[in-house]
């Protein structure tokens, strides 16, 4: 039987809401109870190499009921084509619900994150490992709530989850380093990384990695740099720095705790490392756990100096272990430790000098890089000095910062050393560092106070900002591939190429598409506004949507004569329906489209003016972000 006729026994089918590399997503309607549906047609002939990893999403679906896990209902297989039922999100991609927001707030961003956090958490009590977490894979249903989808490149590894997986899959500005770098990895650490960038993508409406050049983006990525613009509260950097932890090469031990025990130890970093990874619980564990605590509260990561008093209280070190250590129990004695010169003097490292001196590192500006093992190499009594000065410094603005550092405290646990999974886990001093923050002026004011100072690659002005790619489909496969060839990304993705008029496609005589391959459903001719009434009279009336953009206009056809006299300056091909333009781009790569979106004129009910709907049906959802925001700025409407 052919294979519409099938699915066509149980299902109406309507338009198509999306497609992705290789299959195509439409809504539908379940005939029996009236129930609408997400269709997602698969052809089996294009599929290929891909048709395992679609059955391992069936597979994983069908094993899967959360209710923020968007549910699989059936699953029609025919010769020729493969049909998945899936919950209907009417709400569309939370990629678009953030762009159109800008970002969101702290409040918004919690309700939402606490769903992808309960979802994943789910996914990965299960045995899973989701691998591709982005806000594009996130839908949002009738009654608001985040459904997660696309789980063809879930993994569940043989042995449970603490087993390593090897394939390197996702998108690249979401990939946990060790993906990226191809290494053996734990799928749901990965996640977690990847539910990091989420939430700074919800928080901030940008990624936090990102770069045109993909070797600058994987090395922003293994240094796990990136900017924490200024209206993130304390308790969201923390969060973020805990999610978004690079492993060092200590084998996954903290950097920062290390250092600071074995200077206290007056052994080498190394001998420091053995004795901690020994895991006897003694002395040396739990100072290297306490200080790893500290540091996850936001405070320094410091060894007390022995104190004197000490010897009086006979507290020697054969007594206490391997070495006399105490701590502080607050950093509320800073200011006497800074002060007291009989002490002996216990040098700070770098990261403790910012984590000690908030002002010194606002000075330096925001930018932080990996922990650097060595001690900064500056003369004593220089350093004395301007220790002094720090502190006198801190005494005013530390307190308060690690009392809003201490407020999040509890959300972080100690990791147990012991587990294999933890044990991977290092934990490393803040760093960020360049980001690409969108046009609006809030993330302008951000990047103001964000001032980097060594990477120089941030885009102040926005239309410097290069445009991430869409590695989508079959492409995602070839992440690594992407990753490492700097020629391919720009060949076949290259819009600022497409727009310098690299394009071979030329528009004439108001015909488009011309011999673009089949795709959207006809060519169209433009037609005049008298020819287009015939089509649809008048646009249509639609409540406002938060994808839809509101023009100060009334005319409509104004707005789409502005709109449409745009689109070709911007090398973006386009079918018109009367007041809907179905857009595409063809970047560079034989013909091959790489986004497809389209944008209709709607008259708004309340306030009485003209609106532009937009939905992006094909491509990567920053590149057209851009571009969207691009034409409709351009269009003076
Ligand atoms: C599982 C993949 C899925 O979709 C949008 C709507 C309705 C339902 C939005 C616009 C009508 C209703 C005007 C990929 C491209 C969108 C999502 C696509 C993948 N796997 C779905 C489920 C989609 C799925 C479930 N519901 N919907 C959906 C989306 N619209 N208004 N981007």
């Amino acid at each position: 039987m052919d294979s519409a006729a099938e699915l066509l026994k149980y299902y109406e089918v309507y338009e198509t809401i999306g497609s992705g590399g290789f299959a195509k997503v439409k809504l539908g309607r379940h005939i029996l109870t009236g129930e609408k549906v997400a269709i997602k047609i698969m052809e089996k002939k294009e599929l290929g190499e891909d048709l395992p990893r679609v059955k391992v999403e069936i597979e994983a679906m069908k094993s899967l009921s959360h209710q923020h896990v968007c549910r699989l209902y059936h699953v029609i297989e025919t010769n020729t084509k493969i049909y998945m039922i899936l919950e209907y999100c009417p709400g569309g991609e939370l990629f678009d619900y953030i762009i159109a927001k800008d970002r969101l707030s702290e409040e918004e961003t919690r309700v939402f994150f606490r769903q992808i956090v309960s979802a994943l958490a789910y996914v990965h009590s299960q045995g899973y490992a989701h691998r591709d977490l982005k806000p594009e894979n996130l839908l949002i249903d009738e009654d608001h709530n985040l459904k997660l989808i696309d789980f063809g490149l879930c993994a569940k590894p043989k042995g449970g989850l603490g087993y390593e997986l090897m394939t390197c899959c996702g998108s690249p500005a979401y990939a946990a380093p060790e993906l990226i770098q191809g290494k053996a990895y734990i799928g749901s650490e990965a996640d977690v990384w990847s539910m990091g960038v989420l939430l700074f993508a919800l928080l901030c409406g940008y990624l936090p990695f990102d770069d045109d050049n993909c070797m600058v983006l994987y090395r922003k990525i293994t240094r796990g740099s990136y900017n924490n613009p200024h209206w993130l509260s304390p308790g969201s950097i923390l969060l973020l720095n805990q999610m978004m932890q690079v492993h060092t090469h200590l084998g996954y031990i903290d950097e920062d705790c290390i250092t600071e025990m074995s200077v206290s130890l007056k052994i080498s970093r190394q001998s420091t490392l053995q004795l901690v990874n020994e895991w006897k619980y003694d002395q040396t564990t739990a100072t290297y756990l306490l200080l790893l605590s500290k540091k996850q509260r936001g405070k320094p990561v410091r060894i007390r100096p022995q104190l004197p008093v000490c010897d009086v209280m006979s507290c020697s070190p054969q007594r206490l272990g391997v070495q006399t250590l105490l701590f502080d129990d607050d950093d509320d004695d800073a200011e006497d430790r800074c002060y007291d010169d009989d002490l002996p003097w216990v040098p700070l490292t770098p990261q403790q000098e910012r984590a000690t001196c908030p002002s010194a590192e606002k000075r330096r500006d925001q930018t932080k890089h990996a922990p650097t093992p060595e001690r900064e190499p500056i003369a004593h009594h220089h350093r004395h000095q301007e220790r002094r000065e720090r502190c006198r410094e801190r005494t005013n603005e530390n307190k308060e910062n690690v009392a809003l550092a201490n407020k999040d405290a509890d959300i972080f646990a100690l990791p147990a050393p012991r587990s294999p999974v933890a044990n991977r886990k290092a934990t490393r001093p803040n760093k960020r560092v360049l980001t690409t923050p969108t046009r609006n002026n809030t993330n302008k004011v951000g990047n103001k106070v964000d001032t980097p100072q060594g990477g120089g690659s941030t885009c102040k002005d926005p239309s410097r900002k290069r445009l991430r790619e869409r590695v989508e489909g079959k492409e995602e496969e070839e992440m690594e591939l992407l990753a490492f060839s700097p020629e391919r990304r720009s060949r076949s993705l290259d819009l600022a190429g497409a727009s310098r008029g690299d394009s071979s496609q030329k528009r004439r005589g108001g015909k488009v598409f011309g011999s673009l391959e089949r795709g959207l459903d006809k060519v169209i001719t433009l037609l005049t506004p008298s020819k287009r009434r015939g089509l649809r009279d008048r646009p249509r009336r639609i409540k406002a949507q938060y994808n839809v953009t509101l023009t100060s206009q009334t005319n409509p056809d104004q707005v789409l004569n502005q709109i449409l006299s745009i689109l070709p300056e911007k090398h973006v091909d386009f079918a018109q329906k009367g007041y809907t333009l179905k857009c595409r781009t063809q970047i560079g790569d034989f013909g091959k489209v790489t986004m497809a979106f389209e944008l209709e004129v709607c008259l708004l009910h309340r306030p009485d003016v003209v609106c532009v709907r937009r939905q992006r049906l094909k491509g990567d959802s920053w590149v057209y972000k851009h571009l969207v925001e691009d034409i409709l700025s351009t269009s003076s409407i």
